[in-house]
Parts: C-alpha cells; structure tokens; sequence
C-alpha cells in the first residue's frame, strides 16, 4: 500500500483550537505539513491548546497559520480554500457536547450537519482535489442494533448531535460517489486526554478528584454512572484521521479500543489512584442525565487495524493516569496561587 510523502504538503483544519485539533497539529507538523486552521473570533482567546505550536508569521520557522472563519460561513471558507489549496483538509468542528445538543438542537444540527455540507460545497467549488476526512462519531450507533459495533452497523442516533452526524456521514460519503472526492468518514469512538474540554465526564472526574485531593473542591456531581463507553486516548486517534487520508482509495473506518467501561468504574479508578472513597463525594443530580441515553458503546476497529495498520498506544488505566497526573499537576498549582493571594491579603 502506498503512503504519500508527506513532506511539504499543506493541511487545513476545521476545529483547530479543540482536543484533537491541537493533536492533530502536532502529528502533521511532526510529520512536515504546513498547517493551517480555522478559528473563530471569540471575546477572550480560544488559542489555549494550540499556543505552544504557533510562531510569528513573520518569521521563516512559522509552523501553524490561523484564519477566521466559521462552518456556517462559506465564503469565508471558500476563500481560504482557494487561497491555501491544501492537500487534506480535516473537519474537526463542530458542538460537540451531546448534552447541550439537547438545549440547542437547532443549532448543533446547522453546525455539525449544514456546516459539514456548505464546507464539502467549497471544496467542491475551490479544491474539489483535495482529500477530506469527517469527523464521525459512535453516537451515530446510539441504540445499539448490534455489539461490537463495526463499519456495516446500521445508525440510531438518539440524539439531535447523533442526527446531526449521521447527516454529514452520508453527505461525506455521497460527495465520495456522485463527485469522486477522496472523502473519508472516520467513526471514532470516545476519546479523552488532559487537553478533554472540563465538562465531558472523564475530564469532569479527573478535574473533579484532584481537586477535592487538593482541598479546593468538596463533591462532584454526575449523572448516569452506568452508561458504558468505548474510551480511547485523542493523540493515538488522529493518527487514525491522517492514515485514512494516505491509502490510496477513500473509505470509512471506526476507530475504537475494543473494550468498554462504565462511568462509574471510570469513577472507581480515578479515586482509587488518588486514594480517596469515592462514595464520599460523589452525588447524582438528574440534570445531567439525558433525555435518551446511550447506553453501551463498543467499537470493533478491525478494518482500521488491518487497513491502516492502526495501533493503539494507552490502554484505559493508562488514560486515566495519564489525565489525572496532568489534573494534579493543574490542582496544586491552583492552591498555590490560592494560598499565596490568600498570604497578601493577610500581610
Ligand atoms: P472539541 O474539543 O469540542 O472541539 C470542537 C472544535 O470545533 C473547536 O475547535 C471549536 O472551536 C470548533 N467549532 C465549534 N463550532 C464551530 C463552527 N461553527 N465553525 C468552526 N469551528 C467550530 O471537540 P473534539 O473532542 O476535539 O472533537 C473533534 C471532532 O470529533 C468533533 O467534530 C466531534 O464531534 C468529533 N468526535 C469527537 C469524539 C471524542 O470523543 N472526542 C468522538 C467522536 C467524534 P472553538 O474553540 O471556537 O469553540
Ligand atoms: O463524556 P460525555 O459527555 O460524552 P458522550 O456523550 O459519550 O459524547 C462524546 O463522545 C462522542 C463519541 O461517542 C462524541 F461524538 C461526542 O462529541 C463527545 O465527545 O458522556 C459520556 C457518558 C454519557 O453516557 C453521560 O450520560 O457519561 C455520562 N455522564 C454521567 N454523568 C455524564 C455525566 N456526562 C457528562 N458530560 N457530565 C456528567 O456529569
């Protein structure tokens, strides 16, 4: 199977300030890519997690390059297509929060749904060559028609974020067949790292435990403990994303562990490393429980792993040592800063 030299090829990211956005960044830039990213304007900077990686752009070494723009704005998109022409483009944006999708169902669906469309509209009209790749999710399996789910399990999103994937899934793959784009849709199951957004259930635990470990927090509240989830680490997930888009034929792949845990074993595990009970402190508050749950995720990645040569490099326990060490590390500095303005204003 033949990979294409990497070397100097450009790559546009939608969804560049995210977890694995900020990922993907560092693999392609590793790897020689010029990379350029998306972002939108926001009242305070949204840059955190890409900060380390961007270099003036009047300097020779600049490595990251940073547009404004929005999925549902596609001249904005259309132009910075046209002017980059890059090689692959990645489309990482999106609500992603499946709870707030709930709350805001009009505007997850235009988005994660009309947004993947007007962006497949300008690169049909200003790159129609370059390879994309769509970031699905195993939400779009939702209640489960089989286990482990694989590539042929039919969808049954229950949720208005699942709607709104399952769309652009079949959008990806009929602009694959009707226009002949090198168009791919990953199906990744969960995946998690120190740089997860705060109000996603492992970062929320993670936060949450090392925190009370510090004594800057007394409980955390969760919701269903007993969902089950097929949870993966997000830097050996993009590296799926950019293998599907070196084969040589366009295809769709999950990208998954192969093993499922419940929350509240994930719970079970966090306390645990920190030494804590963990029935001491955390409490049920129903507003974080769904109004349609998924209840069992497990992802069967074999195509992914026979294909592409995918491998996975953290295993679960892995993960979450890996995310509380990192959250730890966050924690005591936050008590530093604490206890020291605490100081002054006793001095
Ligand atoms: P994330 O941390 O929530 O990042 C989402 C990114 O999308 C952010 O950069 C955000 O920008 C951007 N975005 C939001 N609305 C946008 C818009 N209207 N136009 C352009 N960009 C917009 O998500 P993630 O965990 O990195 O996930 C990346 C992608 O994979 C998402 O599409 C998600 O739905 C999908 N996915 C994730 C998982 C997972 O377990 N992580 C699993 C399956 C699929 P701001 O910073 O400005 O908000
Ligand atoms: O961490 P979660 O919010 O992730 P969820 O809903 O599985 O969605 C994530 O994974 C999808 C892939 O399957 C992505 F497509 C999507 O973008 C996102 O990254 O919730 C995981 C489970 C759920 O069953 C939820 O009900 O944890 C349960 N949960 C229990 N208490 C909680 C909480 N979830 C959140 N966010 N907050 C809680 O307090």
């Amino acid at each position: 199977m033949e990979i294409h030299n990497p070397k100097s090829k450009r790559a546009l990211i939608l969804g560049i300030t995210g977890q694995d956005g900020s990922y993907l960044s560092e693999l392609l830039i590793s790897k020689g890519y010029e990379v350029h990213g998306i972002i939108r304007r926001s009242s305070s900077f949204n840059t955190e997690r890409i900060e380390h990686l961007y270099h003036d752009p009047h300097e020779p070494h600049v490595r990251l390059n940073l547009h404004y723009g929005d999925l549902m704005d596609g001249s904005s998109l259309r132009a910075v297509i046209s002017q980059i022409q890059p090689d692959e483009i990645y489309n990482l944006g999106a609500q992603s929060h499946v709870r707030v999708s709930f709350d805001q169902p009009v505007y997850t669906v235009e988005v994660d749904a009309l947004g993947t469309l007007i962006l497949l509209e300008a690169i049909r009209d200003a790159a129609p060559r370059a390879r994309f790749y769509q970031a699905g999710s195993s939400e779009m399996f939702g209640k489960v028609r089989e286990v482990p789910q694989r590539e042929a399990t039919p969808f049954y999103p229950r949720s208005p974020y699942g709607c709104a994937k399952v769309f652009a899934h079949w959008q990806t793959l009929n602009y694959r067949e009707a226009y002949g784009m090198f168009a791919c849709n990953g199906i990744l199951f969960n995946h998690e790292s120190p740089r997860r957004g705060e109000t996603f259930v492992t970062r929320k635990i993670t936060r949450a435990a090392t925190r009370i470990k510090e004594g800057l927090q007394e409980a955390v509240y969760l919701g269903n403990l007993e969902a089950r989830r097929d949870w993966g680490y997000a830097g050996d997930y993009v590296e799926a994303m950019w293998l599907m888009l070196q084969q040589e034929e366009a295809q769709d792949y999950v990208v998954a562990t192969g093993e499922t845990h419940s929350v509240r074993e994930f719970v079970e595990e966090t306390f645990g490393l920190l030494d804590l009970d963990w029935k001491k402190y955390v409490r049920i508050d129903p507003r974080y429980f769904r109004p349609t749950e998924v209840d069992l995720l497990l992802g069967d990645s074999t195509k992914a792993r026979t294909l592409l040569g995918w491998q996975l490099t953290v295993s679960f326990r892995e993960l979450i040592k890996m995310m509380v060490e990192a959250d730890r590390k966050l924690a005591r500095r936050e008590r530093l800063v604490k206890e020291s303005s605490a100081m002054i204003q006793g001095a």
